[in-house]
């Protein structure tokens, strides 16, 4: 038996002594020699690593390493060589891609580490109400400028593919970007909101500056719609006023609950114009839209204080505030009484971003994942090589695909009603899908996410790992912009006020995607299925227009899922068609039509929305609670 200095496997001798630990601990290491004459006789211990205050044994698992996100993505470059074969798009994709790697996702880091801070005071007791951004976050505006990230939208230069190119980018951007991705989403809704007012308005120059590559120029906006009464029902909650001046401009007062990235330099809100008597309208038509710049000239907040800043689960990378309008001077942009239906496009640019940046969260985890699990050995062999371990990323891949196809869908809809060339079809086709992509990927972000977590085993519950921020920050996804219920209810409201031309649209285009299938092909049970689910949709719509309304609302989020996963199913199918497509791709389609695609019949036949469920639900969820119903 030879003996250890503290601990250490002696040189070349295989021995394996060690010392109770407490003894190890007591004893100083400026005296090795003597500590091991004078402590206790070692214990033997058997075979292996050895570990001592100096030496934790030698395994450390290898991290799993973010590669090219870009070169990485076999589905966006297979749709981008599909439908944008651009050799100066590889190229730029390709070098982006490098970028976020070497330099972008470090920010992200350091966004997450450096969160803002409010200021109230300065040292001589001024109230100031400064928001205190790290560096990193700077970077991400300047990078986001320099990169076109809002811009490459409004420039057009691949005509009705240009929203696809720009949210190709956001989408290899977002899951490294600190959440910069929130401002950018507000600023190409605020871009698109502002680009029909003209040339001669008083909002050119910010249209100019939130689409500008030049950083020094570059501004970013905010879309205050939330106050205290509610974040849903805008139409009631909005108490904000707007006080006509004599020069034609308004000043607001009132209190924005919520208001993210909130050191933005402009901002789109809703107010209620009073009448000569002081008295607001109440309701949708009362509200009217504004645009209001957040600083003076001297950089001082404009008539504004911030309350506090929100303590948030995720997204804490970037300031979100309470604020109190005192006077905030603004421009009226819309017709008096169509705030929401002016605002609408917004809503619609930013449940675009939403979508992107949740099907980026559950790309970039599958990513890091499947990395992991070639350098991950356990049991024997490698993660990869375990079949159930595989088999969860394969369904983690198939919803992500199906997301991926959806959210792609949904751009290449809003190019083409940029570009003026959508047909009335492919308009309520974007009107629809823009809220189902929405609220459905919000949905299979956190899932997908968190499936991906624990990919990592305890790993991926370990915050300095990157890896539980993700699922904070997908959290979100799913809550602002519309939840999933009031998208639900914003699906049942564009069937209404199309008087169900978006459902004909949605019907046509579904049977087109599923066309080319020819007989004998491997997809032909997925296209038996999206078309069993497509007549169940059509049996169950034409039964609800006989039913009590109340059918329809219970039946919205059910309703909404259906028309997520066969669209979906359509669009998968069609993607495997390609010539062009690979045995992956099919087998996705596969898979993805294997679930029940049509819950809204299988839940219809179950009796979910017979009007006696109201009750029996609400029995269910308040069983035992002293709250009356
Ligand atoms: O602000 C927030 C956080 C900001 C952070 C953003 C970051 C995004 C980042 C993503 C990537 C990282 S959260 C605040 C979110 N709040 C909402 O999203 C509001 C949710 N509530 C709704 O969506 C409601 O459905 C409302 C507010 C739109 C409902 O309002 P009304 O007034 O009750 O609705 P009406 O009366 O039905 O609609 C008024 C008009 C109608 O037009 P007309 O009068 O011509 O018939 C509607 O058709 O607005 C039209 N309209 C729409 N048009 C309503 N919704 C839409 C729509 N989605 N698209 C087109």
């Amino acid at each position: 038996m030879a003996l250890l200095s503290f601990g250490r496997r002696a040189a070349n001798t295989g021995s394996r002594l060690w010392f109770p630990l407490s003894r190890s601990l007591s004893c100083s290491s400026s005296v090795q020699q003597s500590w091991t004459d004078s402590c206790e006789q070692p214990v033997e211990l058997p075979e292996g690593p050895v570990f001592s205050r100096s030496s934790i044994g030698t395994f450390f698992q290898d991290k799993p390493l973010l590669k090219n996100p870009f070169l990485e993505d076999a589905l966006l470059r297979s749709y981008l060589r599909r439908h944008l074969p651009s050799r100066d798009v590889e190229e730029d994709l390709t070098k982006f891609g490098e970028r976020i790697v070497e330099e972008i996702d470090a920010l992200g880091l350091d966004c997450e580490e450096n969160p803002p801070r409010l200021k109230h005071f300065d040292a001589w007791g001024r109230r100031v109400d400064r928001i205190l951004t790290c560096p990193a976050w700077a970077r991400m505006k300047e990078i986001s400028a320099e990169e076109g990230l809002v811009a490459a939208g409004y420039e057009r230069r691949y005509g009705e593919w240009s929203r696809v190119y720009q949210m190709s980018k956001i989408f290899l951007y977002a899951p490294s970007a600190g959440l910069y991705t929130c401002p950018l989403a507000m600023t190409d809704g605020a871009a698109k909101v502002i680009e029909p007012l003209g040339g001669a308005s008083s909002v050119e120059e910010a249209f100019q500056r939130l689409t500008s590559r030049d950083p020094k120029r570059f501004w970013t906006s905010g879309q205050w719609m939330t106050e205290r009464k509610g974040g849903s029902d805008v139409a009631s909650g909005t108490e904000t006023v707007a006080w006509p001046q004599d020069n034609g401009t308004y000043k607001l007062q009132g209190f924005k609950w919520f208001t993210s990235a909130t050191d933005a330099d402009m901002t789109l809100t809703l107010a209620r114009i009073p009448d000569k008597d002081g008295h607001t309208k109440q309701g949708s038509g009362g509200l009217s839209l504004f645009y209001a710049e957040v600083r003076d000239g001297q950089g001082d907040l404009n008539g504004i204080e911030v309350q506090r800043l929100k303590e948030k689960l995720g997204t804490r990378q970037m300031p979100t505030a309470e604020l109190l309008l005192h006077g905030l001077p603004a421009h009226l942009i819309s017709v008096e009484g169509r705030g929401v239906a002016s605002i609408a496009n917004m809503l619609t640019l930013t449940r675009i971003h939403n979508t992107v940046s949740a099907v980026a969260s559950m790309r970039r985890i599958i990513q890091m994942s499947r990395e992991y699990a070639t350098k991950r050995f356990v049991f024997g062999k490698f993660l990869k090589n375990h079949p159930l371990h595989v088999q969860t990323m394969a369904r983690m891949e198939v919803e992500t695909r199906a997301a991926f196809l959806l959210m792609m869908k949904v751009c290449h809809l809003l190019g083409r009603e940029e570009g003026g060339v959508a047909s009335g079809m492919e308009l309520h086709l974007l009107r629809l899908l823009t809220t189902v992509a929405k609220l459905y990927t919000g949905k299979q972000a956190v899932a997908v996410v968190s499936e991906g977590l624990e990919c990592f085993g305890g790993q991926g519950y370990i915050e300095d790992t990157g890896l539980p921020r993700m699922l904070r920050d997908a959290q979100v996804l799913s809550i602002w912009e519309g939840t999933t219920n009031i998208l639900a209810l914003d699906v049942l409201r564009c069937i209404s006020k199309t008087s169900g031309q978006v459902l004909d649209s949605f019907f046509a285009d579904v049977k087109m995607k599923t066309l080319g299938v020819a007989a004998g092909h491997a997809l032909l049970p997925a296209v038996g299925a999206v078309n069993g689910a497509l007549s169940g949709l059509g049996e169950f719509m034409r039964s609800a227009v006989r039913r009590p309304p109340s059918v329809m609302e219970m039946a919205a989020r059910d309703l909404a899922y259906s028309l997520a996963r066969v669209y979906m199913g359509a669009l998968l199918i069609n993607h495997a068609c390609w010539d062009e497509a690979s045995p992956a791709d099919v087998y996705a389609a596969l898979r993805w039509c294997e679930q029940d695609l049509c819950p809204v019949v299988t839940k219809d036949a179950r009796g979910n929305y017979d009007p006696k469920t109201e009750a029996m639900d609400s029995a269910l969820v308040y069983e035992g609670s002293s709250v009356e119903t």
